[in-house]
């Protein structure tokens, strides 16, 4: 049997014109209802909003503060409101995570250790789960939320990435999701720019993925050239950047 996707299962609904029982009327009306939804939820299916670690360790007051961070949170729920797929990431690290100064004693925070799979920062201890500061911002509306990616959660290994961990071969997941609900293009907002944003767009396009980067609605971490050395990496690897209505 030919395979009939449910938009064209709806499309070949709506050319059906038998006269019914109710009249050509209703059917007419129908009709129209299915053209609707067929064009209105096209692109948007296609799409998904991508919000990468908008949590309490990232925005003022939090431990690996973002300056400003806070800020950028209505505009991302005032974005959401384009998106049908809506996805989150969280940095989720247990007490003892190789990354933190608090397990690396005589580092500096912000300095580079070596690790198995290359060099890493060494950052304050933040989004520990379970604690406070490891949730969402409370002013962050999350209730369109379709999948949350938790990233970071072995102590041997960071996680900038969405899509796989700083050994840059463990997955988290979110490419098979993606890529099971039939997503083709990610817009990526969050905390923080030159980090986790960055290396979650940068992974979307080597994965397939059309990428673009929402430069309203997110914000660095600044730590040295870090922000140049990103926006030259969105060069590179074909990550666009700009603001929503440029592209939709
Ligand atoms: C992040 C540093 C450490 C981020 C997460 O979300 O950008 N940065 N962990
Ligand atoms: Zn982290």
């Amino acid at each position: 049997m030919k395979k009939i996707s449910r938009r064209n299962f709806i499309g070949s609904l709506s050319a059906i014109s038998v006269p019914m029982i109710l009249g050509n009327k209703s059917v007419k009306s129908h009709r129209i209802e299915a053209n609707k939804l067929d064009t209105a939820n096209y692109k948007k299916e296609e799409d998904a909003l991508i919000v990468v670690d908008v949590q309490n360790d990232f925005c003022p007051g939090g431990s690996l503060a973002v300056k400003n961070g806070n800020e950028i949170i209505p505009v991302i729920n005032t974005i959401q409101k384009n998106f049908n797929f809506i996805f989150y990431t969280q940095d989720w690290h247990p007490l003892n995570h190789s990354s933190f100064s608090t397990n690396n004693p005589g580092k500096d925070i912000f300095s580079s250790i070596d690790m198995f799979y290359g060099k890493q920062v060494i950052w304050p201890p933040h989004c520990v789960f379970n604690t406070e500061g490891a949730k969402f911002h409370k002013d962050l509306n999350v209730e369109e939320a379709k999948i949350i990616i938790r990233k970071g959660y072995r102590k041997e290994i960071d996680s900038y990435s969405g899509f796989y961990e700083n050994d840059r071969k463990t997955p988290t997941g979110l490419q098979g999701a993606l890529s099971n609900l039939g997503i083709k293009r990610v817009f990526i907002c969050g905390l923080a720019l030159d980090f986790c944003v960055n290396y979650t767009a940068v992974d979307a396009t080597k994965l397939g993925f059309e990428a673009i980067v929402l430069e309203n609605a997110t914000l660095p971490v600044n730590l040295g050239d870090s922000v140049e050395k990103t926006l030259d990496s969105f060069k590179v690897n074909n990550v666009k950047i700009g603001k929503l209505d440029q592209f939709i």
